[in-house]
This record gives C-alpha cells, sequence and structure tokens, in this order.
C-alpha cells in the first residue's frame, strides 16, 4: 500500500492532519504501507489530480481519496484489529471528531498557520497563502494574529482532560479511532514547532505522550521543521 502523504519544503516533514488520521489508522491495522511525499502545489503528480487533497492510499489498481474513505476501506478489507466495535464507540467517534472540527482545528490553525508558510517549499508558498487567504477571508498576519487562540484552545483542552483523566485513550485501555481523530492535529503542530505554544492539562500532556509513543514511537519519530 502506498499512502501519498502531504510535504513541506522538507519532504520528511509530513504536516497534514488528515494524512496523520490516514497513518495512525494503517498503523492500528498493523499493514505495511510506504509514504510518498507530495508538496502542495504540484496537483499534477497527485495520482488523482481532480481531488487535488491528500492523503489518497493506493493498493494495486485501487486509489482511494479522503481520510474517511481510506478508514471505511481499511475497516471492511482488513478485518482484525477494529477501530471501533461497538454503536456506542462510533458515536463517541463521531462526538470526538465533531468536537475536534469545532474546537482544535479553528484555534491551533491560528497558532501554526503562518509557521507553515514559512516551513512549506518556496514553489508552494505562494500557492499556500492565495488559498488560505481566500479560505478565511483575511491575510495570514491577521489570522495568525487575531486575539484569544490560545486561551480558547486551552479552554477547550479542559474538556479533552475530563476523559482522559479517569482512562489512558478516549478508547479504555488502547486506543480506537477518537484517539486518532483528536490525536491527528496535534501532529499537525508538531510537524512546525515543538516547543509549548499553550498550557495543557496534565491529562492531555500524559496522553499526548503515549499517542507519540504507539507503533513503536512512529509519531514521535517524525521529523519537524521546528
Ligand atoms: N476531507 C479530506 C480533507 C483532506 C485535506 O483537506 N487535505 C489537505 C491537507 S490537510 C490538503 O491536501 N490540502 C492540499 C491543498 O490545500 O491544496 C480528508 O479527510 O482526507
Amino acid at each position: 500500500m502506498k499512502l501519498y502523504d502531504l510535504a513541506l519544503a522538507d519532504a520528511e516533514v509530513r504536516p497534514s492532519p488528515f494524512c496523520w488520521l490516514a497513518k495512525f489508522a494503517l498503523l492500528h491495522k498493523g499493514v505495511s504501507f510506504e509514504t510518498a511525499p507530495l508538496r502542495f502545489a504540484e496537483k499534477e503528480n497527485y495520482p488523482d489530480p481532480e481531488h487535488g487533497k491528500l492523503p489518497i492510499l493506493e493498493v494495486g489498481d485501487e486509489t482511494i481519496c479522503d481520510s474517511a474513505a481510506i478508514i471505511a476501506w481499511l475497516e471492511k478489507n482488513v478485518q482484525e484489529s477494529p477501530f471501533l466495535e461497538t454503536d456506542a464507540e462510533r458515536a463517541a467517534a463521531d462526538f470526538y471528531q465533531a468536537w475536534t472540527f469545532a474546537n482544535v482545528f479553528p484555534h491551533l490553525g491560528r497558532l501554526i498557520m503562518l509557521r507553515i508558510w514559512v516551513a512549506a517549499h518556496d514553489d508552494d508558498k505562494e500557492y499556500f497563502r492565495a488559498s488560505r487567504e481566500q479560505r478565511f477571508g483575511m491575510t495570514l498576519e491577521e489570522f495568525a494574529n487575531a486575539p484569544g487562540a490560545r486561551g480558547d484552545l486551552e479552554k477547550a483542552l479542559q474538556t479533552l482532560a475530563a476523559p482522559l483523566a479517569r482512562r489512558k485513550f478516549l478508547g479504555g485501555e488502547t486506543p480506537n479511532l477518537s484517539d486518532y481523530m483528536v490525536f491527528s492535529p496535534f501532529m499537525w503542530q508538531r510537524s512546525v514547532v515543538l516547543e509549548e505554544l499553550y498550557d495543557a492539562p496534565q491529562a492531555v500532556d500524559a496522553w499526548r505522550e503515549r499517542m507519540l509513543d504507539l507503533f513503536d514511537g512512529y509519531a514521535r519519530k517524525a521529523k519537524s521543521a521546528g
């Protein structure tokens, strides 16, 4: 299996939270895979230039676009190590994903977006700035300097501390899809900065360390531009 993975100027630095979600899904299933770096603007080299986004998984002749489709494909075709076992776990994962989109991505994005631009390849910088400024309706500098991002993120992480104070993972004794969904944006952060940008509750911090250690430290070993 080959996973096309978004890369910055240093091809070993892989920032995309959706690609991280797909990598955790592949690792959880224990399947062997390689990753292939692609930069933001080299759409002509994407296996599906029409889709224009990563991750994309190639399995033989099959091309699977979108992290949710990759997860569904793996759950269907690889029976071992299910991502979620009960409907209650599936409901929790839906909740954690929605919570992460509403409470982590927007605030964390403000703290790291300029750093991603700095670490992007020179050939990607113009595309990255233009596409993000159109999406946010403001310059990258205005987006990054908006007040409150740090405080809003810290408040959100207080909520995440509640389930994590009582168990090792959101999945219980072992991680499940909820853990990968919530943790992936922290790998987006880690790809460009290693220093602390905000205070996280102890339970969240300890969980992040456990997530970095999974699969022989796959995430901990990942290269950072920071
Ligand atoms: N819904 C998609 C979202 C994928 C996505 O937005 N990927 C971003 C990287 S995080 C991307 O490929 N961006 C390329 C671009 O902006 O041109 C998924 O879950 O796979």
